[in-house]
């Protein structure tokens, strides 16, 4: 049979790259890069690459699963599943009222546009506010303060690599996570164009990172300190050297007060918190200050820091002070391929809504709760605790820290459906797991990065090969579950109707569902810059208008004018001063950061065969570290935080910054069914990381992931083994 070739793109990370698929009597034999990708020009990682080995891996779950009473899962019937789950979800919603039903999505359901769509659209259907959310153990920072500055969470200017003079990347690691907020293929490719032109490119990192060895200069900063060295170059930029702010003032409001915040933060003050030296700070501040074009990027190594919301402000104020937003070789705000701020606002993520959590009375960002509160809405003694929940793309208790807290609060539930590809961690105690496609069985549109991309361009891909065994795409999954719960048919809001009106149109004989293509045809016709014909004809997708400069303020910003000194981030500021103390003191701790590998994904790439993990699961420390507590590498060591603790080998290197440790997250799979990734061994990071409510950053609810101080000494046995 002859070798058919699928052009598809792959949804693992926010690269999107561009890839081949080679199919062979209905089966995908192999997948290379697209050489003749407009965006990506064949760059690919192994991830992308190994999809055919996710997708017919023996371990996947291929039909609904029931829990057995004695504990195992036995496969049954979809409609038996969807009977029974329905019925107790309308049995739970009658007893005890709507919120009772609760979800969390995780990382991959924003990468598919139909996940996205129609898993929210349930639960709204439901009538619950329920809805919790992996960008909370990733980025609710920088959802609230775009919600916060300009009226949307899905607004983020994003980086002009083409024209800056000046890069400086604080907490991103882009050679192995190809950057996060942000679609750009082969990132270092990009900065490193920067230094080639004869621009500067400045890392900022505890770590001397695998991007870092590779282009630019590096410095070392003290975990969670980001934000007192962005208030120090604001001081510099606005107070010590005093820029006209009046073009500021003609597009936001607040701007004296923004720039008055930083009034007594200078470099010296700055510099023993953040171990920068004042002259380093001021030089940096000076460079973004005079350069034509500049950006300060940040990612995750700040977002889950303690002082997220206050470091993203901090960057897009300066930004818009110095003229770098919406400017050549700063930040641009790309529109998308159709209006997205204007989706984004029809399915109530334009401002903060009414909803809160019954403990901490958190509010939702982005449409969604903190995860870090999900554990106490079930514990609660409250009639309206959740007592159902649906896990759907997500390992929760695997990927936030005092995930064995959430753990136990999932064994109080009446329900617990996982949707997924693989009996995850989180799904250990479910009720029914709901086999999932993968992205090489259905057909799809980036919509949740659409509007995220420097070289604007859209494509669709088909469904590579139909569905095998009994996977449902979730669109199906949760049109059929809003039918089998009983969800109203009335009263929904525009596009998270479509599971109620999928439930309405399954009455009439002969009528079809609103699919995913159905729904994305219509919104590019909602003032798109292309159609879905036009894409299905050009199957590596189409080039959108460039962004241009000054396209933004004054025009497109959803609040009108930029809000730069919300109430709630002005008052925040105090807790900088409160906690300098902390990072200024030597009391003998490491201070504990992540690492992410070019080879895994969060918690779900361990049991591909194809794709090898030579290097197991190693922490990192610095050799000064390790000879005050009489480590050699090699050793393996036990790192403690209270009662918590992990045991892991121990690699020593100068690349760590002193007084840190740096472990990557996503190991440890022995209470999943995934046979491969469990013979892996390893240790979930997250179970030395505290979490619970009082370990989130108070203005957005993102959980705080690093800077956590820990005592890291040689463990008594030599075996590495975690326990909590
Ligand atoms: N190969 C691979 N790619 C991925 C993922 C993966 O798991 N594997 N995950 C994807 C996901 S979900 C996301 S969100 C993105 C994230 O993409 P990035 O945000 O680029 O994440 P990381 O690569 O973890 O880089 C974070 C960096 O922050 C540093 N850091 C830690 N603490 C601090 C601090 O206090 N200050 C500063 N300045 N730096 C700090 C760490 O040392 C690390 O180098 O990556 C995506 N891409
Ligand atoms: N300590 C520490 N913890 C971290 C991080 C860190 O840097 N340090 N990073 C955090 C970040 S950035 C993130 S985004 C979170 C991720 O946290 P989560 O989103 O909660 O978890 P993942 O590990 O991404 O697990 C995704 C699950 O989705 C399943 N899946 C994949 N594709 C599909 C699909 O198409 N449909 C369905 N139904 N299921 C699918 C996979 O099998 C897997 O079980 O982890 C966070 N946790
Ligand atoms: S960098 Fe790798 S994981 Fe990310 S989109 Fe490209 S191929 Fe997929
Ligand atoms: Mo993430």
């Amino acid at each position: 049979m002859a070798v058919v070739e699928q052009r598809t793109f792959c949804r693992i990370c926010e690269a999107h790259c561009g890839l081949v698929a080679e199919v062979e009597d209905g089966q995908v034999v192999k997948m290379r890069p697209d050489r003749d990708h407009p965006v990506s020009r064949g760059y690919s990682c192994v991830k992308g690459l190994a999809l055919p080995e996710l997708h017919r891996d023996p371990d996947r779950v291929n039909q609904p699963l029931k829990r057995a009473a004695d504990g195992t899962l036995e496969p049954i019937s979809w409609e038996q599943a969807l009977a029974e789950i329905g019925g107790k979800v309308r049995a739970l919603r009658k007893q005890h009222g709507k919120r009772s039903v609760g979800m969390y999505t995780g990382n991959p359901s924003f990468f598919s546009l139909q996940h996205v769509l129609y898993s929210a659209g349930f639960l709204e259907a439901l009538g619950s506010p329920n809805l919790f959310a992996s960008h909370s153990v990733d980025a609710n920072n920088k959802f609230h303060v775009s919600t916060a500055m300009y009226g949307q969470s899905v607004v983020h200017p994003i980086p002009d690599f083409d024209r800056c003079e000046l890069f400086v990347c604080l907490g991103s690691n882009p050679v192995v996570s190809q950057m996060s907020i942000l679609c750009v293929p082969d990132s270092l490719g990009k900065l490193q164009a920067i230094e080639a032109r004869g621009g500067r490119v400045v890392t900022i990192d505890p770590r001397r990172t695998e991007t870092a060895a590779k282009v630019g200069e590096h410095l070392f900063v003290r975990p969670g300190t980001d934000a007192y060295l962005l208030m120090a170059i604001l001081h510099v930029v606005a107070i010590e050297n005093p820029i006209d702010l009046d073009p500021a003032r003609a597009v936001a409001d607040g701007v004296d007060e923004f720039v008055e915040v930083a009034r007594d933060w200078t470099p010296e003050r700055v510099a023993p918190i953040t171990g920068i030296d004042a002259a380093v700070i001021r030089e940096l501040a000076n460079a973004y200050r005079t350069a034509n074009g500049a950006v300060l990027y940040m990612s995750t190594g700040v977002n889950m820091g303690p002082f997220g919301s206050i470091a993203y402000w901090l960057i897009q104020g300066l930004a818009l002070i110095t003229g770098n937003l919406d400017a050549a070789g700063g930040l641009l705000v790309p529109r998308g391929p159709f209006d997205i701020v204007k989706l984004a606002a029809a399915v109530g993520l334009g401002s903060f809504d009414e909803h809160r959590t019954l403990v901490g009375d958190w509010h939702r960002v982005a449409g969604c709760f903190p995860v870090a509160a999900l554990a106490d809405e079930i514990t609660v003694d409250h009639p309206e605790r959740i007592r159902a929940l649906f896990i759907t793309a997500g390992n929760p208790v695997h990927s936030m820290p005092g995930g064995d807290r959430l753990r136990d609060a999932l064994r109080e539930l009446d329900l617990l459906v996982s949707i997924d590809m693989y009996v995850n961690e989180s799904a250990a105690d479910a009720h029914y797991i709901l086999p999932a496609t993968d992205m090489l069985e259905r057909s799809d549109f980036p919509i949740s990065h659409a509007n995220l991309q420097p070289t604007p361009h859209a494509q669709w891909t088909p469904a590579v090969v139909p569905p095998t065994h009994e996977r449902r795409e979730e669109w199906q999954i949760f049109s059929d579950l809003a039918r089998a719960c009983g969800a109203p048919v009335l009263g929904a809001s525009v596009c998270n109707a479509l599971p109620r009106l999928n439930r309405l149109l399954s009455w009439v004989p002969g009528l079809r569902p609103i699919t995913p293509n159905t729904l994305l045809a219509l919104l590019l016709r909602w003032g798109g810059d292309t159609t879905l014909a036009e894409l299905k004809k050009n199957p590596a997708g189409v080039m959108l208008p460039e962004t241009q400069p000054g396209s933004f303020l004054g025009k497109r910003v959803p609040a009108g004018n930029v809000r730069l000194a919300p109430s709630e981030l002005v008052a925040d500021v105090s807790r900088l001063a409160d906690r300098a103390p902390e990072f200024e003191a030597d009391d003998g701790k490491l201070r504990l950061i992540g690492r992410r590998e070019r080879k895994s994904h969060n918690s779900w790439m361990h049991n591909n065969r194809r794709i090898k993990q030579p290097e197991g699961n190693v922490a990192l420390l610095n050799p000064a570290d390790a000879r005050a507590r009489d480590i050699a590498d090699g050793d393996h060591i036990e790192i403690v935080a209270g009662d918590r603790r992990l045991e892991l080998p121990v690699k020593l290197t100068e690349d760590v910054g002193e007084g840190v440790i740096c472990v990557p997250h996503g190991w440890d799979h022995a209470a999943a069914r995934l046979p491969r990734a469990s013979a892996l061994g390893g240790g979930n990071v997250n179970t030395v990381i505290p979490g619970g409510p009082e370990q989130v950053e108070p203005i957005s609810g993102q959980a705080i992931m690093v800077s956590h101080a820990v005592d890291v000494r040689r463990a008594a046995r030599a075996d590495a083994k975690q326990s909590a």
